[in-house]
Formats: C-alpha cells, sequence, structure tokens
C-alpha cells in the first residue's frame, strides 16, 4: 500500500493523490501535525511534506519525485508516455519545471508573507523572486499555446505539477495567472480523480 504524508491541506500532497487517483492506485494518507513530531522527523528529516512510503520499500521526500516514482513503479500510464514518444521530453521538463521552477521559489515568498516581521515582509529579494516566478508563469502559456494540455492531447504528471503549484501562486499568495491559461486550469480540474485527490487533501 502506497502511504503518503502529508500536512491537511498541504500544497504538495495534493500532486501524488491526484496520481494515484488517476492510475486507480490505493493509498492511505497520514496527517502530520505542524511542528512536524520527532517521529516524523525520524522518517523524514528534513521536515517536509510530503513523503511517500510503500511496500517496495520505497521512503522518499519530493513531490515531484513522487509522482515519477509512482507513474513508473505502479503503470505504465498515460500520465507518463514512454520514452520513445515526443511528448516524453516536455512532461519530463513541465513536471520537474512544476516545482523547480515554480513550487520552489513560492516558499521564500510564502515565508516572508507569513513568517517574517513587519517591515520584513518586502524587500529586494521577494521582488526579484516575484520577478521570476512571473516569467515563469508566463512561459507556461508560451507551452501551453492552443494545446489542450502542456505536452499536447494528452493530460499528465506535467498537467498536475504545474497546475498545483498555480494553486500555491493563486491561493497562498494572491497572484494571478494569464488568461490565456484560464481554461486549460479549469480543463484539468474538471477532472473527477482532482476531485477525489483534493477531498485527499483536507484529511
Ligand atoms: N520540494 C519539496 C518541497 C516540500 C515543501 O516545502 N513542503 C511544505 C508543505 S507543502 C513544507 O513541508 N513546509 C514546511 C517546512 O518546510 O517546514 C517537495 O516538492 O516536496
Amino acid at each position: 500500500m502506497i502511504t503518503i504524508y502529508n500536512f491537511p491541506r498541504g500544497a504538495r500532497g495534493i500532486r501524488v493523490f491526484w496520481v494515484c487517483e488517476e492510475m486507480g492506485l490505493p493509498y492511505a494518507c497520514e496527517a502530520v501535525g505542524y511542528p512536524p513530531s520527532a517521529a516524523y522527523r525520524a522518517l523524514n528529516p528534513v521536515g517536509s511534506v510530503p513523503f511517500l512510503t510503500d511496500d517496495h520499500g520505497a521512503a522518499i521526500n519530493e513531490s515531484v519525485a513522487m509522482m515519477l516514482y509512482v507513474a513508473e513503479r505502479y503503470g505504465p500510464t498515460p500520465l507518463l508516455p514512454a520514452k520513445t514518444d515526443p511528448a516524453f521530453a516536455r512532461v519530463m521538463q513541465m513536471t520537474v519545471f512544476g516545482e523547480a521552477a515554480l513550487g520552489a521559489y513560492m516558499n521564500p515568498l510564502m515565508m516572508a508573507k507569513f513568517a517574517a516581521p513587519e517591515g520584513q515582509k518586502v524587500n529586494w529579494l521577494t521582488g526579484a523572486l516575484e520577478n521570476r516566478l512571473g516569467d515563469a508563469v508566463n512561459f507556461v502559456a508560451t507551452v501551453l499555446g492552443d494545446q489542450q494540455y502542456l505536452a499536447g492531447g494528452t493530460f499528465t504528471l506535467a498537467d498536475i505539477s504545474v497546475s498545483t503549484a498555480f494553486d500555491m501562486w493563486t491561493g497562498a499568495l494572491g497572484k494571478a495567472v494569464p488568461a490565456a491559461l484560464t481554461a486549460w486550469q479549469e480543463r484539468v480540474k474538471a477532472r473527477p480523480a482532482y476531485t477525489r485527490a483534493a477531498a485527499a487533501q483536507q484529511r
């Protein structure tokens, strides 16, 4: 059984729930408190969520690694095309992009917004990060173009990774995404697997 440890309403666990739901895989959710307990830190010394374990001996952090792992280990699945498929490179790129170029840069902005002392919430670095993220968000619109999904006509891990990063951008950070991405956002969130994953995210 796949077990996913997450903060209730944690922003990244939904990536893994969503992959499992799309693939029809059973999984268990384990709620992690904040700050994480010593027992959780023994499992994941970094103390971050999500964290995944399974019966094959996996015990890993990093949400995008979990998505790729589940798709590979429990696939095949259309979420991750075969390496000979022309869409494969784009899926790999945009799946990683969702965290490396989007989510990871949002963390310091969320820390500044919610944890920095008054008077230190806005500074040179927050401005630089917002500019960089704005460019990255616009790049997603360029990649999408007039396609249905980020890697073409098929919904993939790339759509899950990037759309969940956008939820942090528009939710916790209160920013906007280009209108060119609205129809795509609505399309991916209309999926029944998303609805089930969003319910799991509340646990
Ligand atoms: N790159 C990591 C980021 C993990 C991360 O920052 N998770 C947040 C919650 S969504 C967290 O654990 N925040 C609490 C902390 O870092 O102390 C991933 O994709 O899993």
